[in-house]
This record gives structure tokens, sequence and C-alpha cells, in this order.
């Protein structure tokens, strides 16, 4: 069956109507499509199966799925012509029994390619990619027999999926228009109307302020470079700074492995903080129960919280870490390590989404991830998935990708930056170097080129 006859069948089984027709928003449609009744005509289905298996025969998926009820029917079909599993999600919850929510066999991490019937804003793709992801499932692809939204592609963008269609609103109505079976005035109609609905609604972002910290000291620096200085005495940490300090946007401290801490060390950090204009970021990694954080991160030794505006905090104990950590206190905040970028890092896919879940529910104390990425479009689609405006800030950056011998992975400059990173935080290509001065200048360059591109 060609995509021509699939259209002029549709609609002489009704499954696609012309008119006028209230919508469940109260939106009055010049147009309805509904395709649930497409499983009653076997020569359709069978012609719209084949038609989307020629769609997706070279695209990389594992498995197969259609959401209930209208997509399942086409999904089981093309699953089977392509020898592809099918798997699908329970429409209703499930109070009792093994209490699986995924129907099928499939692998952790197993990537599905997700059948829809139709798009209409993408919000509801959205949701069904997020249910499957808390499953373990990665879903990369979508593809729908019609596409009758304003911008649908664009919305799934935004959050890293791609949309494919068998045909769109245009497709349809140019065709019925050629052969007399629409009217010029609906043909009106029906533009005015996608014209209407796909007008951007404005809506106030939040930022944490020591997001817009960040930020506006990455403008005010013209530098989006971190420097972990991860040297273990107070001269070589001091010596450092004289010659790097004024390259950096932010300075991150392992404050325990300086074998000589002192009193004297947080006063004089924060005078080079205040002539060398970098924020600090301590890189505790908090990561008990809220009541231990919050003695970690207020009391000891250290005393964290009188001096470092962003600590970095694990999701592994549960959100309330946040609580314990920033509850009552002003003008800090943390990076929540949602993904790592040592080699066998325990930090799966369902993981990073709970570190997300968690910051969507407390904005006020995340200011950003910590994150990292195989490749340019792995880190897109990561920070894609940021729930708000949240930072991303890779470790894990040299000149060159490689690795180190204790499991740290090094992706370059660019890719970092291009990637999405709005930081990058270096240690050892730095401090490393032959010439420091002359090498923090060059990280902090190339990064920012990179950088404004992307942000400017
Ligand atoms: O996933 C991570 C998270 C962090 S915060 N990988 C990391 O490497 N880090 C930190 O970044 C790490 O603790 C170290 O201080 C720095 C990277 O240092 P480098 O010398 O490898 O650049």
């Amino acid at each position: 069956m060609t995509k021509e006859h699939f259209i002029l069948e549709l609609q002489r089984i009704g499954a696609i109507k012309f008119g006028s027709f209230t919508l469940k928003s109260g939106l009055v449609s010049p147009f309805y499509f509904d395709l649930r009744d497409m499983i009653s005509f076997p020569e359709i289905l069978e012609g719209v199966a084949d038609l989307l298996v020629e769609k997706i025969k070279d695209m990389d998926f594992d498995v197969i799925t259609g959401i209930p009820y209208t997509a399942l029917p086409i999904a089981s079909l093309v699953a089977s012509k392509l020898q592809k599993s099918l798997i699908y999600m329970r429409k209703e919850e499930k109070a009792y029994g093994t209490g699986k929510n995924v129907i099928g066999k499939f692998k952790e991490g197993a990537k599905c390619l997700v059948i829809d019937d139709l798009i209409t804003t993408g919000a509801s793709k959205i949701e069904t990619a997020e249910a499957y992801e808390k499953e373990g499932i990665v879903i990369k692809d979508f593809v729908v027999v019609i596409d009758r939204s304003a911008n649908g592609t664009e919305e799934l963008a935004k959050k890293g999926y791609k949309l494919h269609s068998l045909i769109d609103l245009d497709e349809i109505v140019e065709l019925l228009k050629s052969k007399k079976l629409i009217s010029n005035e609906k043909v009106k109609e029906v533009n005015d109307f996608t014209a209407s609905i796909s007008k951007p609604k404005k809506k106030e972002k939040y930022i944490n302020p020591l997001t817009q910290k960040l930020l506006d000291r990455i403008q005010e620096k013209k530098s989006n470079l971190v420097l972990s200085l991860d040297v273990t005495t107070q001269k070589e940490f001091f010596d450092m700074l004289d010659k790097v300090g004024d390259e950096i946007v932010m300075l991150k401290t392992h404050v325990d492995i300086i074998d000589d801490y002192d009193e004297k060390f947080v006063p004089k950090l924060q005078e080079y903080a205040a002539r060398q204009h970098f924020l600090i970021f301590e890189d505790r990694k908090f990561a008990d129960i809220g009541n231990t954080v919050r003695h970690q991160f207020r009391n000891g030794v250290y005393k964290i919280a009188d001096w470092a505006e962003y600590v970095t905090v694990h999701m592994v104990a549960g959100e309330l870490i946040l609580k314990g950590l920033f509850e009552g206190i002003e003008g800090r905040a943390g990076f929540v390590l949602a993904r790592m970028s040592s080699q066998g890092n325990l930090l799966n896919e369902t993981y990073t989404r709970k570190c997300f879940e968690a910051a969507k529910k407390n904005p006020q104390w995340v200011a950003g991830f910590i994150g990292h990425g195989n490749s340019v479009d792995d880190i897109k689609r990561f920070k894609a998935k940021f729930p708000g405006s949240e930072l991303l800030m890779m470790p894990g950056v040299k000149k060159e990708a490689g690795s180190d011998t204790m499991g740290q992975k090094y992706i370059t400059i660019e890719d970092a930056v291009s990637g999405g990173a709005d930081c990058i935080i270096v240690g050892r290509g730095i401090l490393q170097a032959e010439d420091p001065q002359k090498e923090v200048k060059l990280y902090r360059e190339r990064a920012w080129k990179e950088y404004e591109k992307f942000n400017i």
C-alpha cells in the first residue's frame, strides 16, 4: 500500500475527518483523527505495518513498543515483521502480584523504539519515555503514524528524543485537496488552527540564585574554567593559585587532602577568591543521611558551610540529603553527581533520572549537576533531560581524550563544551603541565571559544 492509498483509506473508514470537533481541552478543531478502528480492517493494518517497517528498518533499536491501546496492535505486527521483541507498559498501575510494569523480556539498557498512532503536543510521549527510562529502558526514537502537532519534533528534541512520522497533517490536507475531497476553505481553517495552537506559551523559569551567580561570574570573567586544585600542601596550593587564579571562574577544592591544613587556610583562600574574583566549590561529595551530612557540612575541622558556596552531593542516600545540607543556610547550593567520569562507576540511567527527580523537587538547593559522557551526542541527550535551569559541570576533561591508570576517563575540551557543559573542571591537565600558567590560559581560551558559540 502506498502512503497516498493509506491516507485515502483512512478517510474512507472515517479515521480522518474534517469538520468541526470540540476537543477535550475545549478547543474547536477543524479536523479529527482516530485510528482506533483501523484494527478491524486487516488490509489497512497490514498496509500501515509495511509502511512503518520501511521507515524504521535501518534504525538502531533492540525492542519495540506501542503505546496502548491504539498503537499496541500496530507495534505488534511491526515487531513480528521485523523479528524484533515486543514489550509494552501497562496503562493502569499494577498494585498487586508481581508489580511488573513492563510486560515482555528485555535487558537493562535495551534501546526501545516507541510506536504511537498520533502526536499532538509531545507531552504524553515524553511521559511515556520517562516511564520506560525508570525501568532501565533507553528511548531515543518515536515513530508515529500521523503527526498532527504544530511543533512535536521540537518539543521531543528538547528532551533529546527524535520524532519520525509516517505522514503529517500537511500531507493529508494536500492530498485530500488535490483529490477535491476537502474545500479550500477547510484548508485555510486547518492552517489557521495549527498556527493558533503553535504559539509558544510563556513560562517563567525558576533559576536557583547560585546557578545565576555562577552564570553571572562566567560572563564577568569570560571564563567557564573550573580548576580542581588537587594538591596536598598549602604552599603548593597558594603558589599554584598565584599563577592561575585570574583565569578561572571557580576553584574546586578537596580540603581534606591538604596535609598541613590549619586555621589560616580558609581566610587566605577567601582573600584569594576576592582578589582573583573566583567562586569556591568544595568537592566534598556528601553521601550520608541528612543528620550526618548536616554536621559534616557545618561542623568539624573544616566547617565547609562557612566558606564553600558550592559542594558536591551524591543522591545515593535519598533526596533528603539536600534538606540535611542546605536547610536554613543562605547562599549555598549543591552540584548533584548525576553521572561520573570514572570507568565502571555504578551510576546507571535509572540513578541519573532519580537525581533529576530529586533536583526537580528541590530546585532551591541544586545549582547544577556533575556529569560526563562518551560523546557530544551522549552529553546532549543527558543535558536535555535536566529538569530546570541547572548547569552542567564536567570533570574528566583534558586537551586530548584518554584515561589515567585509576579509572579516570577524559574527553576533550571541545567535546565537553559543545555537548553542553557549562563549565569544565580540570585538574591534572593544568596542574601537571610544564608551565601551568600558560596551560591554564590555553584551557580557558579553548573552553571559552566553544562556550561562546553556544551561549552568547
Ligand atoms: O565524576 C567525577 C566527579 C568529580 S567531582 N569525576 C571527577 O574526576 N571529579 C573530580 O574532578 C575529581 O574528584 C577530581 O578532583 C577532578 C578531576 O581531576 P583531573 O585531575 O582528573 O582533571
